[in-house]
């Protein structure tokens, strides 16, 4: 047995470290449970551990991004900046890891490979790529939505001479782009925040774009400090507002359609809505935006106005001009200069559906016009999303039926946390919940708090198992398959729907409904007994 292991038999194995792995496992301890936390990285934080490219920065406001289940932390904590960058968020959570001693309870560079049910004994064996197996009546996947980072589907990356970086699995030492030719592709969240940056040291900077994005400037700096006090002395109500909202922030719902107000006062409303540096305060400006494509295109030629505005160059502002999915359809990003950096002139933005990339070579990127060369690569390719992390374990339920084998046509689950046929695995903000769709603390925390909820009362009850069943299973991913259908999330090739993925289901991951309506179903089905679980002894 390894040294940091203390037992092999648990109540409860978590696997991972970050925002949802830290709460669960604090809140197994509150209920007495024995539990082991295992995660594949040296340190605590998840994705806000490994995302340490330059400008990582994540997209909802400092004071909203935040556990609200210790309300001193809430108090003491300081953030500095409107927007969180990646090594205050890590240095938040490494403090909760310390704060609330649960580093003794983590096993670092540990990644599970194998989760195997025996319906014998209702217990799991959890397997590690360090050869341990442990057994464990409840199995919890914190294992995070982007977490499985993807490379690009073109050949030649070992050719490579210089040196090359995913976003996703970014080094800790300080990465130093002064004098080099630097090459980036992809133009999602992550691309957008470290472009900037590396544009600002690197003697040049080509841009390999395939899909402009709609980004939203942060006008970040200093946190103001009237804000943090009116926030804290607000905590509970503010948090209140931001669990019932659609998204997990505290803005008021929309009242209006986009098409019932006239031109100028709606321009004038997204002018606004812009000037606040929130992508959620665009996306929520009407009600209409993600189901109606005359609402959305609105707010899509707004946006490309102020791209036009902005971008000095007119070929060049147009290549980075969404036209082909309505706004907010793939991940709107928020960015720091991003449009303006294509102004400089050590930056070049090449237009893949013009001249599609066909391979990585010794010296760079070849084109089917051209060969660029560089002296490092960085791939913002983003991550196989969702079901990614999940079934990259070998993860097997009743009759050692695999996970993969059960979603081979896309993920099948209940409320996003429950998997009919794998018995106590619960997947914190699985597929077919709000997950990325919801500032993921708030998401983390009612997924945490309600399989604690869950597990209190099965001890009350004398009940050892839950599962979901079946037909509820069914139904749910259903009513997850209606609702995105209802929106025009269908229009875009997403990482939501899958889409970035050769070969992947093209399903629609994540519940649309709205955070607030979710914790409501979340909570009636615990009200009526946890309607839609067999619980046994
Ligand atoms: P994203 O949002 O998936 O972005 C990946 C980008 O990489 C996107 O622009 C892709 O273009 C591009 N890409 C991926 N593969 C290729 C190939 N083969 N050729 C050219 N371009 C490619 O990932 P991020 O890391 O930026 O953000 C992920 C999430 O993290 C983000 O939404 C936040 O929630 C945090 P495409 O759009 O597929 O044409």
């Amino acid at each position: 047995m390894s040294t940091n292991l203390k037992s092999t038999t648990y109540d409860a194995v978590v696997i991972g470290a970050g925002f949802s792995g830290l709460y669960m496992l604090h809140k197994l301890r509150g209920l007495g449970m024995s539990a082991v936390v295992f995660e594949a990285a040296d340190d605590v934080g998840g994705t806000w551990y490994l995302n340490r490219y330059p400008g990582c920065r994540c997209d909802v406001e400092s004071m909203h991004y935040s556990y609200s289940f210790d309300e001193e932390l809430e108090q003491e904590w300081e953030w500095t900046e409107k927007y969180p960058a990646q090594p205050e968020i890590h240095a938040y959570l490494s403090h909760v890891a310390d704060r609330h001693d649960l580093r003794k309870d983590i096993v670092l560079n540990t990644r599970v490979t194998s989760a195997h049910y025996d319906e014998g004994s209702g217990r799991w064996a959890v397997t590690t790529d360090s050869g341990e197996t442990v057994d464990a009546q409840f199995v919890i996947s914190a294992v995070g939505c982007l977490s499985t980072p993807k490379a690009p589907e073109i050949p030649g990356l070992d050719d490579f001479a210089g040196d090359w970086y995913h976003t996703g699995e970014w080094p800790e030492e300080k990465v130093d782009f002064t004098g080099k030719r630097v090459g980036i592709i992809g133009t999602g969240s992550s691309g957008i925040q470290v472009i900037p940056e590396v544009a600002k040291e690197a003697a040049h900077l080509t841009v390999f774009q395939r899909t402009p994005n709609y980004t939203i400037p942060t006008f970040n700096g200093p946190i103001d400090q009237e804000l943090v006090a009116d926030v804290k002395k607000n905590y509970r109500e503010i948090r209140q507002m931001a669990k019932e909202s659609g998204f997990g922030v505290p803005l008021p719902p929309p009242e209006k359609s986009a098409l019932e107000v006239d031109p100028e006062e709606r321009y004038a409303y997204y002018s606004k809505m812009w000037a606040r540096g929130s992508v959620t305060s665009v996306l929520t400006a009407y009600t209409d935006l993600l189901v109606d494509q005359e609402a959305n295109d609105t707010a899509a030629h707004f946006v490309h106005d102020r791209i036009r505005e902005i971008v000095e160059d007119p070929e060049v502002a147009e290549t980075l001009c969404p036209k082909d999915y309505p706004f907010g359809t793939k991940r709107p990003t928020m960015g720091t200069d991003y449009y303006e950096t294509f102004n400089r002139d050590n930056v070049t933005l090449v237009d893949l559906r013009k001249d599609p990339l066909e391979r990585i070579t010794a010296d760079g990127l070849k084109t089917e016009q051209g060969e660029w060369e560089f002296d490092v690569l960085i791939l913002a390719t983003g991550f196989d999303a969702m079901t990614g992390p999940l079934l990259a374990m070998d993860i097997r339920g009743r009759a050692g039926q695999p996970l993969a084998e059960k979603w081979k046509d896309g993920p099948h689950t209940y409320l996003g946390l429950s998997v009919a046929g794998f018995p106590n695995l619960f997947t914190i903000t699985g597929p077919g919940s709000p997950s990325v769709l919801s500032n993921m603390p708030v998401a983390i925390e009612q997924h945490v708090d309600w399989i604690g909820d869950l597990l209190a009362y099965m001890r009350e009850h004398g009940q050892s198992t839950a599962e979901a069943d079946q037909q509820s299973e069914e139904e749910w991913t259903q009513l997850v398959a209606e609702y995105a259908n209802a929106t025009l999330h269908m229009k875009a090739n997403s990482w939501y729907l899958g889409a970035n993925v050769p070969g992947k289901p093209r399903v629609f991951m994540v519940y649309t409904g709205g955070v607030g309506v979710y914790r409501e179903t979340c909570d009636e089905i615990a009200e009526a007994g946890y309607k839609g679980f067999e619980l046994s002894a």
